[in-house]
C-alpha cells in the first residue's frame, strides 16, 4: 500500500482496464462452469444491503427472518418445509456442514464416509478438516455409484454415507432412493449433494419428466446441498445446507454471548457472514418463483439436447452419456480429448477437462448462437484432426 491513496476515478480506471481481458459470461464464451450471470434483481437487492451481518444476527432480526423464509421455500421444494439450515458460502461449507454433523451425532473416534467415486472434491477437503476417512466407491455404466458395491464398504467406523444429485462432472443422478434404504436399515446419516441438480430436478418433474426421487421424500436422507449460486442465479457466494429438521443442525450450532446485538447463534462455518446473500437469493425465489424457474431449466435443458445431438454426429466424437440435465460430457476413442480441449481453449472457449472427457455446462447465459458457434469450432477441430 502506498502512503498516499488515489483518486476513486483513478482506482477505477485501473480496474477497468486491468479486468477487461478476463471471461465474463455474457460474452457466452464460458462453456464449462457452474456459475452464472447473476439475475438483475438480485444484483440489485444485493448491493442495497450489503452490509448487513448474520454473524451478528441479533442487529439484523429481519434478515434472521428472511433466512428461516429463504430455507422454508428451499425445504418445499425439496419435499421437506420443516427442514432446517442456512445459506451459505457455497457447496464446500455446505458439504463440510453435513460431514460435522454426521460425525458430531455419531460419535465414533476413526469415522468412516462412503462417497461415490464421482463426488466432488469438497468431500475430500473435508475428511481431511474433520478427520473422516472418505471412501470412494466406484461407478456403473450409466456412471451412477454401485450400490452393491457401497453396502460392502459399509462397517462400524462408517459415520455417513453420500449420493449426488447432479454429479460435478456428467450431472448423473445416484440411486438415492437405495442410499436411502441403507441409511435406514443401518441407522446411518445420509448426504444428498443436489448442490447443482437441486434448482434443476424439481423443475424437470413438475414439466412432466422421470426424475428419480432424491429429495426429503425419501426417508432416509438427513441433509441435503443446494446451491443458488448455481442454477439458482444468485451472486456468489450462495450456498444452501438444508438438515431434515431442526435438531440436525442444531448439531453444529454454536452460541456467542458476546455480540453486539446480544446473543446470537451461528451454525455454519463461517462467522461474520452475508446477509445480503440471503437477500438475494429471497427476492430470486419471490420474483422468478416456479414458474420462472421452469422457463429458464427449460431454455439450457433445450440447448443441452440439441448440443448433445450434434456431437455426436461429428466424424470422432461422442457424448458420455445421456444427459439428465445441462451438462454435457464430450468424448472419444479417435482423439485425445485433452487435445480437443486445448484446441478449444486456443479458440477462447472455457471448457472444463476431466479425466475422460470435456464437460459443457449450459448455463443460463449460455444462447443458441453461443452453442451453434461451439459447435461449428468443434466440427472444425475434429475436421482438422483428420476424424
Ligand atoms: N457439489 C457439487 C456437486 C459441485 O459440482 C460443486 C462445485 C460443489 C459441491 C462445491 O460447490 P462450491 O464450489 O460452491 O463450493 N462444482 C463446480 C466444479 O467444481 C464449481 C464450479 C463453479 C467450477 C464455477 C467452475 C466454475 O467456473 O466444477
Amino acid at each position: 500500500m502506498e502512503n498516499e491513496g488515489l483518486p476513486q476515478n483513478l482506482v477505477l480506471e485501473e480496474l477497468e482496464s486491468r479486468l477487461r481481458n478476463d471471461f465474463t459470461y455474457g460474452s457466452g464464451r464460458v462453456i464449462g462452469s457452474m456459475c452464472t450471470c447473476p439475475h438483475p434483481l438480485a444484483r440489485k437487492t444485493y448491493t442495497l444491503f450489503l452490509d448487513r451481518n448474520l454473524g451478528d444476527s441479533g442487529l439484523f432480526p429481519a434478515v434472521v427472518k428472511l433466512e428461516e423464509e429463504t430455507v422454508g421455500m428451499l425445504g418445499k421444494l425439496l419435499s421437506n418445509p420443516k427442514a432446517s439450515g442456512h445459506i451459505v458460502t457455497g457447496g464446500t461449507e455446505a458439504n463440510t456442514l453435513a460431514l460435522w454433523a454426521a460425525k458430531k451425532l455419531s460419535k465414533k473416534k476413526n469415522g468412516e464416509v462412503i462417497v461415490p467415486a464421482s463426488a466432488h472434491y469438497s468431500f475430500d477437503k473435508a475428511g481431511d478438516l474433520l478427520g473422516l476417512k472418505i471412501v470412494k466407491v466406484g461407478l456403473n455404466s450409466r456412471f451412477q455409484v454401485d450400490t452393491e458395491a457401497f453396502k460392502k464398504r459399509l462397517n462400524s467406523n462408517t459415520v455417513a454415507i453420500v449420493g449426488i444429485a447432479g454429479t460435478t462432472g456428467l450431472g448423473v443422478v445416484d440411486p438415492i432412493s437405495e442410499l436411502s434404504e441403507i441409511a435406514a436399515e443401518n441407522g446411518l446419516y445420509l448426504h444428498v449433494d443436489a448442490a447443482f441438480g437441486g434448482f434443476i430436478l424439481p423443475f424437470l418433474k413438475e414439466m412432466g419428466f422421470s426424475v428419480p426421487d432424491f429429495d426429503f421424500s425419501l426417508r432416509g436422507v438427513s441433509s441435503i446441498t443446494i446451491d443458488p449460486h448455481k442454477m439458482g442465479l444468485a451472486p456468489i457466494p450462495a450456498g444452501g445446507i438444508l438438515f431434515r429438521n431442526e435438531k440436525l443442525r442444531e448439531t453444529v450450532a454454536w452460541n456467542v454471548s458476546y455480540m453486539a446485538g446480544g446473543e446470537t447463534e451461528q451454525a455454519t462455518l463461517v462467522g461474520t457472514r452475508s446477509g445480503a446473500s440471503v437477500i438475494a437469493v429471497w427476492s430470486l425465489l419471490k420474483h422468478l418463483g416456479k414458474e420462472g424457474y421452469k422457463k429458464i431449466v427449460t431454455r439450457c435443458m433445450r440447448l443441452t439436447w440439441k448440443l448433445a445431438k450434434e456431437i455426436r454426429e461429428i466424424n470422432g466424437l461422442d457424448t458420455t452419456t445421456e444427459p439428465t440435465m445441462n451438462i454435457v460430457g464430450i468424448k472419444s476413442k479417435v482423439f485425445n480429448i485433452r487435445q480437443v480441449a486445448k484446441e478449444l481453449r486456443l479458440r477462447k472457449w472455457a471448457v472444463s477437462l476431466f479425466p475422460n472427457h470435456i464437460r459443457i455446462v449450459v448455463m443460463p447465459h449460455v444462447q443458441k448462437q453461443h452453442v451453434e458457434k461451439f459447435l461449428s469450432d468443434l466440427k472444425d477441430i475434429a475436421n482438422r484432426s483428420g476424424g
